[in-house]
Order: structure tokens, then sequence, then C-alpha cells
């Protein structure tokens, strides 16, 4: 079974949600076994700029290497009131699966040169034997198998600690 994205996730589990609720089996979320899903994610960074208020006090690259900040006066030479940031992430940055399911996640790099991406288990031990340097304009896969339930955290070394996504894995019961 080959499932795309997590719209489609979600709304297997609510199937799986309603036939339990109907009276189906006790056994977790009925109906979903463990299968292949793939999952489509982009590199991105986002970014904001204003000049109606004033730049914050602490400097948010100081918060994250993430974190991009043009104070005022080094971002519009026209208008030395303006001012900008931005932060780099994964898009989407949260995912759900289920327990066994042999997981792609595709990434795709729109911005930033490169990213060192690494997958932490549940348990913190690495999912990834090494880092995926990860180049702008070029696609990667990581593939692993989702055998612990919890959160799996995708993490990016340069843009740490915010650059980040999730991946929920939900227990089969068995
Ligand atoms: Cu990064």
């Amino acid at each position: 079974m080959l499932r795309r994205n997590v719209m489609l996730a979600a709304i297997l589990i609510l199937t799986g949600a309603l036939v339990s609720a109907c009276g189906g089996a006790q056994s977790g979320l009925v109906g979903l076994t463990p299968g292949e899903v793939l999952f489509d994610l982009s590199v991105i960074e986002i970014k904001g700029a204003t000049d109606g208020i004033e730049a914050p006090d602490t400097n948010p690259e100081t918060l994250s290497s993430g974190y991009r900040f043009k104070p005022p006066g080094k971002y519009d030479a026209d208008n030395p009131d303006k001012w900008q940031v931005s932060t780099y992430m994964f898009s989407p940055s949260a995912l759900t699966v289920m327990q066994g399911d042999e997981v792609t996640l595709r990434t795709f790099v729109i911005n930033g040169d490169q990213h060192s991406v690494w997958l932490e288990k549940p348990d913190g031990s690495k999912a990834t034997e090494a880092e995926v340097v990860m180049n702008r304009g070029r696609q990667y896969d990581i593939t692993f198998t989702a055998s612990q339930s919890g959160y799996y955290t995708l993490h990016c070394v340069e843009h740490a600690p915010t650059m980040n996504a999730t991946i929920l894995v939900l227990p089969t019961g068995k």
C-alpha cells in the first residue's frame, strides 16, 4: 500500500476510528496495516519585513542558527527603518505514519545552499547512519522503517535548533 500524503493518512486514521466506534475489532487502528509511505517535502525560507515597528532588542540570530536578521539600515538603502527576519524550514514539518511503515521523506531543496540532515528516533538514537548533505536544487530520499512509536525528528545541523520536522508514529497495538 502506497500512501502519498498526510491528508490521506489522516483520512485513513479517521476511518479506522469510526470503524472502532461502530463496534469493530479493538486492536488499535482497524484496517491499517504497515505499508510504504512517501512524503514530498521542500526546504523553504520564509521572510517578513517591516518598518511599522522597531527591530527586536534581541538579535534573532542568537535564538537559532536557522534565523536570519537584516537590521534597520542594512536591509533597504531607501528605507533606513525597514528590517527583515527569515527562517529556514521543512514543509510540511509535521507528518503522521503508522508503526511499521516504510517511510520515504523525499526532500527538495529550494532555499539555502546546504542542509546537513539527520533523523532521530523516539528513543533518542539515530535513524540515519550519517547526515545527508542536501544542496539547493537537488532532491534527496531518506528512507526508514518506523519501528518505534512516538516522535521521530528530522534535524538540520546548520539551522539548529529550529529547522526540524516531526514524524508522529502511531502504535499499531500489535
Ligand atoms: Cu537547514
